[in-house]
Parts: C-alpha cells; structure tokens; sequence
C-alpha cells in the first residue's frame, strides 16, 4: 500500500497572511503564534507576507489575488468573527469559508482556515494563545503539511 503524507518542515517555504483588522485585539495573537510555529518548523518570518485587509468578508479577494501571483506555496486566513446579536455572523463568516474553499480549490493553493467564527469574544480569547490553544498556529501547521502532500501528488 503506498501511502502519502506531508511532514511538517517549513524550511524555504513562503507563505502568504492575510490577516483582518476586525478584532485585532484577538488576532494579534494568533498572527504571533503563526509566525512563531512557522520558526519553530524551521521557516523563516523573512518569507512570509503579511496582506492586511478590514474584516473577514475581504479575505477571500485577498487569498485570490496571492494565489494567482504564483508567489506563495500556501496561504493563512486568519481573522475573528465573532457573534453578534444579528445575522452579520453568518453573512460574513459564511462567504469568508466558500471564498476561501473556493479559491484553494481554483488554483491549487493550500489555504488554510484561521478564522475564528465564535459566540463570544470569551470563546476568541479562548482560542487565541490560552486555554483552548491558538488556533492561527493550528492553521499554520496544517498549511505547512498540505504544501508538503501537495509536492507529493
Ligand atoms: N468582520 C470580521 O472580520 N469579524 C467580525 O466579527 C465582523 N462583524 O462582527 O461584523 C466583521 N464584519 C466586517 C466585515 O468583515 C466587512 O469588513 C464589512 O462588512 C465591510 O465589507
């Protein structure tokens, strides 16, 4: 049986942020912790590009256009939206998952998903470096793992 996996080696790999200004209060954290994982895996922050857009729904566009550059062997979302007491949440966080999924699959891109979609600003603190783990870093090793199955297919 042959089987394929990715390891996690981030070693001359260049990566693309795009990050949100929405809840930077939360993402800040999770940027930082995506930065340090790629360093951790023997990346380097010289080859990352950070695109900073307003809110989730712009991320998509943003993905899209550095996919098509051909620059970056994998793309990290990553953002917050957090529930408010209207439909917003759904709106945004929706078309910020299709667009993303979408443009992954278009130009064969990894692009991994670290967008935050909570129901309070609790769960996002939560999730952004403390008790449930940081889930930019997450994003950011399963981009590193996907660059690394995709060289293999
Ligand atoms: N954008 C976010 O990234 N997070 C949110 O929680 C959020 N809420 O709650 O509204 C949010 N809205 C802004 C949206 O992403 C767009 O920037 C805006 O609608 C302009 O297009």
């Amino acid at each position: 049986m042959e089987m394929i996996q990715g390891n996690l080696n981030a070693e001359g790999m260049k990566l693309g942020f795009v990050v949100t200004r929405w809840n930077s209060f939360v993402v800040d954290h999770l940027v930082k912790g995506s930065i340090e994982v790629v360093e951790r895996h023997g990346g380097s922050a010289d080859n990352i590009t950070q695109v900073i857009v307003p809110g989730a729904f712009e991320v998509p566009l943003a993905v899209e256009k550095m996919a098509a550059s051909g620059k970056y062997d994998a793309i990290v979302a990553l953002g917050a939206v957090i529930q408010g007491g209207t439909p917003h949440f759904d709106y945004v966080a929706g078309e910020a998952t299709k667009g993303i999924s979408s443009v992954m699959l278009k130009y064969g891109v990894p692009v991994a998903f670290g967008i935050l979609t909570v129901n309070s600003i609790e769960q996002a603190i939560e999730r952004s470096g403390t008790k449930m783990g940081n889930k930019g870093e997450e994003a950011t090793v399963s981009a590193i793992e996907m660059v690394n199955v995709l060289k293999q297919l």
